[in-house]
């Protein structure tokens, strides 16, 4: 009993006013109306999109409530249902912590459990605009063709039921046919994922499928849907049990759902929207019509290095991003692969990378974060083309240099063998776990088998880089210095 009068309540519409007046709640009256459906409510949308909507209808917009999909599991929603659709925002910035409680979300259906009701979700009337954070994976294109990939058995599987989808792709399509049936004009289509033209990406995937269901639908798509590009960017650590304590400790009530983040934040939309367009640019956003630029700056810059210190920094023995940046040698190895990289990014207009390089050094040095590198080494076939590889042909096609790059796409090889540094297994998250895994068994023991092997992998390297002999040697230098002495003083030998 004396348990149950001690726990702090549950957060939701029904205590937020009784909150401590320090920590910021929705300013406005939440609608029970969407405006907006989203698919993949997971942290990043909760801690970068559905914040800026927030804002957006406290400066007096009405109209842009989200409705949450999750297209797998059921996690989110059991989080956020039983609390309104509320949760916090925790922004640390070393000691100090801000609480803000978001009301942009107003429920979160679970797809795989109803299809129906997230079709119906998208048909509603109110809806002008569906954005996504469905990870790479969750396209579902061909990486050499830029196509729907029809033989992948998901997208096989909802050509066979469209009434039935189980992907994004079926689902906007049986969404936005089911508008046209009913005489409604289709939504924008917001990709909101950290792909190069994610726009014309999602796209090629929405026509791709219709045009196999249906092809006046198809058309009807092609001349009157709208998909802008972004650029999406803020570190959104995972949530962990200890981060929910910690917020019940300080705030005094329990939040399932609440996500931590960094205060930086930014978002730049390409401005084509076929529907009503949200003013976006009243809370921050950067509205342009160059935002290839932009992407490609960013996953170069910030996601490559992630992904460079994933790879490198847990090899190394490294829990989190924090740890690793504070370690001279992995700091050192993060500037000469800008170095590399810099040069060749073809930056947007006004661009300021010295600027932008020393404010990413202190982000990843935000001790309060606690960024998982293993995270970040999730779904690396998917990362990889756009955050290294691009750069890597870049650095070819203009004939520089590669080493350091190398090493970072070597230390993605060395993951794959799925043994750590201490002889310890582990697992590899990822889609083509298995395909380079079989490569990897079938190759023999020297790093050049194993670099020959992964190469040979096109849904992933596509063919040139296996032909370029420049590439083979960097990557087998930097692999065989991985292989006989570890992440970190391959790191060292390159410091001196
Ligand atoms: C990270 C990104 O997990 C990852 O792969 O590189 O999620 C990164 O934190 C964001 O793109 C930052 O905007």
């Amino acid at each position: 009993m004396v348990m149950a009068l001690m726990t702090p309540p549950r957060l939701s519409a029904d205590n937020l006013d009784t909150l401590n007046a320090a920590i910021g709640r929705p300013a406005y009256q939440r609608s029970k109306e969407a405006g907006i459906v989203h698919l993949g409510v997971g942290a990043f949308h909760r801690a970068h999109q559905a914040v800026y909507f927030d804002r957006l209808m406290a400066e007096g917009e009405a109209g842009w409530q989200i409705r949450g999909a999750s297209l797998r599991s059921a996690r989110v929603a059991e989080q956020l249902n039983p609390q309104s659709g509320l949760y916090t925002v925790v922004e640390r910035d070393g000691p100090s912590t801000r609480l803000q409680v978001i009301g942009s979300l107003l429920d979160v259906l679970v797809a795989p459990d109803d299809p129906q009701a997230l079709i119906d979700a998208l048909a509603a009337p109110s809806v002008a605009l569906v954005t996504l954070t469905i990870t790479e994976k969750g396209y579902h294109l061909d990486p050499d063709t830029g196509e729907l990939r029809l033989d992948d058995p998901a997208i096989a599987a909802d050509l066979e039921h469209p009434a039935r989808p189980a992907t994004a792709p079926g689902f906007l399509v049986a969404g936005l046919a089911a508008r046209r049936a009913a005489g409604l004009p289709p939504f924008t289509i917001l990709s909101c994922d950290n792909l190069p033209d994610n726009g014309p990406r999602t796209r090629a995937a929405v026509l791709g499928f219709a045009r196999q269901t249906d092809p006046d639908l198809a058309d009807w798509i092609a001349a009157g849907v709208s998909f802008p590009a972004s650029m999406v960017d803020r570190i959104v650590p995972a949530t962990t049990p200890e981060d929910i304590e910690a917020l019940e400790e300080m705030g005094g009530y329990r939040d399932a759902a609440m996500v931590k983040t960094e205060p930086f934040t930014q978002w730049v939309v390409e401005d084509q929207f076929c529907h009503r367009r949200p003013p976006l640019e009243r809370v921050g956003v950067q509205m342009t019509n160059d935002v290839a630029a932009w992407e490609r700056a960013k996953l170069r810059l910030l996601n490559g290095s992630h992904s460079a210190l994933a790879y490198l920094g847990a090899l190394g023995g490294y829990t989190y991003v924090h740890e690793a940046i504070a370690d001279p040698v992995y700091a050192h190895f993060v500037e000469q692969l800008w170095d590399e990289v810099e040069p060749v990014i073809d930056a947007p207009e006004g661009f300021d990378a010295k600027a932008y390089r020393s404010a990413l050094l202190a982000r990843y040095a935000n001790s309060a974060l606690n960024h998982s590198l293993v995270q970040i080494a999730m779904d690396g076939s998917q990362k990889l083309p756009q955050r290294l590889l691009a750069s890597l042909r870049a650095q070819r096609e203009a004939n520089r240099p590669i080493a350091a790059t190398c090493l970072a796409i070597a230390a993605w090889m060395r993951w794959q063998f799925a043994v750590d540094e201490n002889g310890e297994a582990f697992e590899v998250d990822d889609p083509m776990a298995l395909v380079t895994a079989e490569a990897l068994a079938s190759a023999g023991p020297a790093a050049a088998d194993k670099v020959d092997a992964l190469l040979s992998i096109e849904g992933i390297f596509g063919r040139d880089l296996k032909a370029d002999p420049v590439v083979v040697a960097a990557l087998v230098e930097a692999l065989s210095g991985l292989m006989s002495q570890g992440a970190r003083a391959s790191l060292q030998a390159r410091s001196v």
